[in-house]
């Protein structure tokens, strides 16, 4: 169902900058109190300036990285019964949290549009440029969507989405790729909640969430023989280097990714294989390292079908139907807010 790009009209675009977007005057606060904290950390939203979507968009296409693609298996064989029963009869609107290249949504949009005659897509995310570069290709291929896109973190979006939800409409939103992992259990639980409160009773949430598995195939899917996954983890010291007047030596720093089986999450560092000292000029302060000193850049957390039933109950939804690609490895939830 894919056709040429064309010419866009403006009137099915609307982009709207929040706080978070771009570069942004918390990425030195949060710098500050990550790097000064024992240990050290930077939050991982900050991996997603230009360089940084595009190279996660890579990860996506690589073997050890699974989840995209099963994802997508999912998609395939069952968007039409994933939008029927979200549906559930009325006319949807879509919503996306973290919609990078909003590839996998295709198959979502195909589904809802061989529903309903035209359809309102909200997608939202950190990053600018990915957010501007898919909403043009999506009114490229889809005569009938109009974009309503949001620029910033979730936080600054939930306020905003309720704007577009029109009576007699439902909204289904779009949590996918594992993108509930990078909040730890109470985060997701919070998030989840607040999300909840900026939805009416009988919307949908599809929420992607990546299962507990052996820790070898986990820890390949996030130290990649290429490695794009180091690039993309060390794309965050250049960032600082460009926006916050930093000396990170790249070369000096490696990419390290363990799985926690306790914790059930995948850990990402950055590790400084020598004593040095990074002046920050623009926070007008330096952080000494120790031989071997992390840094911690993210944590995805993996989920047991168990843990995804009680998450969806505790933060007001119930969990309507779960879909898993045929390795098992992956699952896509249907919660339904209550
Ligand atoms: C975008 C948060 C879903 O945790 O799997 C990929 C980010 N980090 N490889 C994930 C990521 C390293 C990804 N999410």
């Amino acid at each position: 169902m894919q056709h040429a790009p064309r010419e866009v009209s403006s009137d099915r675009l609307t982009v709207r900058r929040l706080a978070g977007a771009g570069a942004d005057a918390s990425f030195a606060e949060d710098a500050r109190r990550g790097l000064t904290s024992d240990p050290k950390s930077i939050p991982p939203k900050y991996f997603y300036d230009a360089l940084g979507s595009q190279l996660f968009e890579a990860i996506c296409l690589l073997p050890e990285y699974y989840l995209t693609r099963a994802e997508g298996e999912i998609f395939e064989r069952s968007a039409a019964e994933i939008v029927e029963e979200a549906a559930s009869g009325s006319r949807l609107v879509l919503v996306e949290l973290g919609s990078g290249s909003a590839s996998k949504t295709r198959r979502v949009i195909d589904a809802v549009l061989a529903r309903q005659a035209g359809l309102t897509y909200v997608p939202v995310d950190i990053s600018p440029s990915a957010l501007e570069a898919s909403a043009h290709a999506l009114l490229g291929v889809y005569e009938r969507l109009t974009v309503a896109a949001y620029a910033g973190d979730y936080d600054s979006a939930l306020p905003h989405l309720s704007e577009n939800f029109a009576a007699g409409t439902r909204a289904l939103v779009l949590f996918l790729g594992s993108n509930i992992g990078n909040f730890d259990r109470g985060g997701a639980r919070d998030f989840m909640r607040r999300l909840r409160d900026a939805l009416r009773e009988g919307d949908a949430l599809l929420l992607g969430a990546d299962l507990k598995k052996d820790a070898a195939v986990l820890e390949a899917a996030y130290d990649d023989a290429l490695g794009i996954t180091a690039a993309f983890n060390l794309n965050v010291l250049a960032r600082a280097n460009r926006e916050l007047g930093a000396d990170f030596d790249l070369r000096s720093f490696r990419h390290v990714a363990v799985y926690d089986d306790v914790e059930g999450r995948v850990e990402m560092h950055l590790e400084s294989t020598r004593e040095q000292t990074v002046n920050l000029s623009a926070l007008g302060t330096s952080i000494g390292f120790r031989a071997g000193e992390r840094i911690h850049t993210e944590n995805s957390y993996k989920y047991s079908p168990a843990e995804l039933s009680a998450l969806a109950g505790a933060a007001g939804f119930a969990l309507k139907r779960t879909w898993l690609d045929e390795a098992g490895r992956f699952s896509s939830n249907l919660l339904v807010a209550v």
